[in-house]
């Protein structure tokens, strides 16, 4: 299959790190994943939570997709991504067809119960103010696949992605 770029958006805890990794341990062809909590300790490292802060992180994230996806190797992004314009540009960096966008869904009740981090305990409890889902938006998206992490494992999520392509 060609390279792409398969973006998948949703809140934390919602299973976007997981899924990428099973979609890379499925894909037949060179890949790569890029992470939220790994690009934000090294590239992205001088950026919080911000809306603008935020939306710098996809710009840059994007980029390097792009780059990866125009040397042949397939990208697969995880981040919350929570604003559409931003997603919306990342799209638009790709030619048609070459920008999957994923929503990975679950909802916010979840995620807070499985909080792996204990970020959303924190965030609840008013001492991470700027939280997705809790004090921050997030724009669910028209997105071109949707899976649902409360019903469905990891792995068949990522072979529902696969076979959606
Ligand atoms: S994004 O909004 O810019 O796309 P990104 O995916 O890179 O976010 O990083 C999200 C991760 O940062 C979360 O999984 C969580 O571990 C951590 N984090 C720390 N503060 C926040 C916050 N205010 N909102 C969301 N995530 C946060």
């Amino acid at each position: 299959m060609d390279a792409r770029c398969i973006w998948l958006t949703g809140l934390s805890a919602a299973g976007k790190s997981t899924i990428a990794r099973q979609l890379a341990e499925l894909w037949d062809g060179p890949c790569v994943v890029l992470d939220g909590d790994e690009i934000r300790q090294g590239l992205c490292s001088d950026l919080g939570f911000s809306p603008e802060d935020r939306d710098e992180n996809i710009r840059r994230i994007s980029e390097v997709a792009r780059l990866f996806v125009n040397s042949g190797t397939t990208a697969i992004c995880a981040f919350i991504s929570p604003y559409s314009d931003a997603r919306q540009r990342a799209r638009a960096r790709f030619s048609d067809g070459q920008f999957v966008l994923v929503h990975v869904d679950c909802p916010l009740d979840v995620c807070r119960e499985r909080d792996p981090k204990g970020l959303y305990a924190r965030a609840f409890a008013g001492e991470l103010p700027g939280f997705t889902g809790v004090d921050a938006p997030y724009e669910r998206p028209a997105a071109d696949i949707v899976v649902q992490t409360h019903e469905t494992t990891p792995e068949d999520c990522a072979r529902l992605i696969l076979s959606q392509l």
